[in-house]
């Protein structure tokens, strides 16, 4: 299956969760068995699979092929080039195809003075004012690469500013640009470009990172930083022409060698084999030719053979708009997008699942514990009506002083669970302060000074270390104390328990483990700027102040996100006595009823006793229901959904409007 294939089948699997989750939640919703927590995970379940974005980003030196090959690979239905792609160096800045419905198709871009300024790119997103919008019209193909055009533009600044803005560096000169006749500087015109089309795969939620040549000085640092880091899948480029040149090696080693999440994302793609065909040559000799550069390349970057695509990205664009199936089998195109589609989207894929079934596992819990709730609560019912059976007025009054006595006695009993949510406030209180932003943000002090004293600066390397191991220490003390919030609830839970009867049960607490590994994997991804090579970079102010901009804003994406569990985490817990509480309290009522119409002969303890057993009948029906619509879920192949809805029944409609 074609990575194209794959995608359109993600974008199907996506719809359909979408649909079966709506109507479990309107199911839920019908029989009362939605409450908070639930509500929050019904939520994130959603919210998970409608804004799963998969990206993709293309990394190699310049002119190795990046904009051609995303052209042949998702464009070439327009029938032309989109992507500009021409020899030398084509993209200046890192280009990100995707789409957003909520703004028009069109390309925006940023222009490269919003460097002078502090902030991260993550944060212009945020800005649009800032950025410069073109419409783009996706029926008209010319307009469309006329205006895309855009990400190749160039200006010509003085010396003073392109060292401003980052594009020149007095201390390694051999890495500058040329000066012009003029002494001016050739920089980038924008620094970041966002290209919004309502292509299929991009509204599937695929997202296409382009970047310009990686080895020129001046890159921005968030892109290396935090883009490619985060990016699924990155397909990187060698010309097979040249082979693996120093330039490429490097790029390799800084940015994608080092294995990262997930090494086997990475494709190395071997582009341009189309230079080595030749007219006097035989195939076996050409062939023979493709394989050894390709052998060689596998070697030197340290990948099994199977990861080194040859392909020619442009054979592949012209054979795909002049229909030429000959020509497209010897561009080796259709073998990457299959290489693409179950590498990156049938891991993708594998993930998401594997999540949203966690998540849906958890919510059957949750509505499986108030249908047993319910269902004690009427066994209990009839053996206190089938105990009734032939007895005179007076025991029937009794029962009832009974019942009476009980609700008061449980009313009177709301200190006790007072006292339990009053000390699970504190120790919550607790662990979010640990995980705050602010909190982040002390951590993160010390580092910070450390990258903006002037001058070479000494010891960061310590520092960001020392770092680094207190935010992993604030994970694992956040883990320690959630730890003894689940031993408090799970004491207090099991007197509650015993007291009323109750069946609370504290969820696990959220494993930290995960996000110290994020944790981890940003330690080791910015580490590189810390290297020896970068002593000079780092000695520009604002290349550190980036530096920092970038690396908290990552870090700040973990703690929320272990935050955002915990929180969910207690809201379960506090949920479910909720629910027990609620349910409870119409227990009463429900029995109350029954002896009351029972005194007042308005029907037999026959016929009441039959009504529980229709309600029993029906509740057996809920969780079955309850177990066939998550188990949908999870069921891939496509199934009618809309039916069979348990036979209501008079019982079950008193049920529901007594609930
Ligand atoms: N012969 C041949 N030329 C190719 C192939 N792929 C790309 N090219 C050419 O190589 C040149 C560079 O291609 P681009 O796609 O612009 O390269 P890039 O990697 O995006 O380069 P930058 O944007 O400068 O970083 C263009 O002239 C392409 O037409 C190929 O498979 N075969
Ligand atoms: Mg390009």
């Amino acid at each position: 299956m074609s990575f194209n294939e794959q995608f359109d089948q993600h974008g199907t699997w996506r719809r359909e969760f979408a649909s079966r989750l709506k109507s479990l939640a309107q199911w839920m919703k019908e029989h009362d068995l939605l409450n908070a927590a639930v509500e929050e995970r019904l939520q994130r379940l959603e919210a998970q699979v409608r804004a799963d974005k998969v990206m993709v980003a293309f990394v190699a030196e310049f002119s190795r092929g990046k904009s051609e090959l995303i052209n042949a690979i998702f464009f070439a239905g327009y029938g032309r080039r989109i992507m500009p792609a021409s020899a030398g160096r084509t993209t200046m800045c890192p280009t990100e195809l995707g789409y957003d419905a909520a703004i028009p198709p069109c390309l925006r871009l940023l222009p490269i003075e919003t460097r002078l300024q502090p902030q991260a790119l993550m944060e212009w997103r945020l800005v649009p004012g800032k950025w410069q919008q073109i419409d783009l019209d996706v029926n008209d193909p010319l307009q469309l690469s006329e205006a895309l055009q855009k990400v190749a533009e160039v200006q010509h600044v003085s010396l003073d500013e392109a060292r401003a803005l980052g594009f020149w560096n007095d201390d390694n000169p051999e890495d500058n640009p040329l000066a012009g006749p003029d002494g001016l500087i050739e920089v980038p015109k924008w620094r970041h470009a966002l290209i919004n089309i309502a292509h299929p795969l991009l509204r599937q939620g695929l997202v296409i990172l382009d970047t310009p040549g990686l080895n020129a000085i001046g890159a921005e640092p968030e892109l290396t930083v935090s883009l490619i880091p985060q990016a699924h899948a990155v397909v990187f480029i060698l010309a097979a022409d040249t082979g693996v040149t120093k330039s490429d090696l490097s790029i390799w080693r800084e940015h994608l060698g080092s294995g990262g999440e997930g090494s086997d994302t990475r494709l190395v793609v071997l582009n341009k084999i189309d230079t080595l065909w030749d007219a006097l040559s035989t195939p076996e000799e050409i062939q023979a030719q493709i394989d050894r550069q390709r052998a060689t390349s596998a070697e030197i970057l340290g990948l099994p053979l199977s990861q080194v695509i040859p392909v020619s990205a442009q054979k592949g664009l012209v054979a795909k708009v002049t229909g030429d199936a000959a020509l497209l089998q010897a561009s080796h195109l259709p073998a990457l997008e299959r290489a693409l589609g179950q590498g990156v989207m049938g891991q993708r894929q594998k993930i998401l699942r594997m999540a949203v079934a966690a998540g849906i596992g958890e919510l059957k819990n949750e509505a499986g514990r108030a249908l047993n709730m319910r269902r004690r609560d009427q066994a209990e019912q009839m053996l206190e009506l089938r105990g009734l059976k032939g007895k005179n007025v007076s025991v029937i009054k009794h029962m009832r002083n009974r019942i009476e006595q009980e609700q008061a006695e449980f009313a009177s009993s709301g200190a006790k669970i007072h006292a339990v949510r009053s000390v699970h406030g504190v120790l919550l209180g607790d662990v979010v302060n640990l995980l705050s932003v602010p909190t982040l943000k002390v951590e993160l002090t010390e580092l910070t000074a450390a990258l903006q004293q002037p001058g070479i600066k000494l010891r960061l390397k310590k520092t960001y270390g020392q770092t680094f191991s207190r935010l992993r220490e604030g994970l694992q003390k956040g883990q320690v104390l959630t730890g003894e919030i689940q031993s408090m609830l799970d004491s207090a839970f099991r007197q509650i328990n015993a007291e009323f009867g109750f069946s609370l049960q504290v969820p696990e607490a959220p494993d930290m483990t995960r996000w110290v590994q994020d944790l981890d994997l940003i330690e080791r991804s910015h580490l590189q700027y810390l290297s020896l090579g970068n002593v000079i970079r780092l000695t520009q102010a604002e290349f550190s102040e980036r530096l920092v901009r970038a690396l908290s804003n990552r870090l700040r994406v973990v703690f929320e996100s272990a935050l955002g569990e915990v929180e969910l985490w207690n809201k379960s817990a506090s949920a479910q006595l909720d629910a027990q509480l609620r349910e409870r309290r119409r227990n009463f009522a429900r029995r109350l009823e029954a002896v009351e119409r029972i005194q007042q002969a308005a029907s037999s303890l026959d016929e009441r006793i039959a009504e529980i057993d229709d309600q029993e009948i029906r509740l057996k029906g809920l969780e079955a229901k309850l177990a066939e619509l998550t188990a949908r879920l999870l069921d891939l192949r496509p199934l009618s959904f809309a039916s069979q809805e348990p036979a209501v029944n008079p019982a079950g409609a008193a049920l529901a409007e007594s609930a």
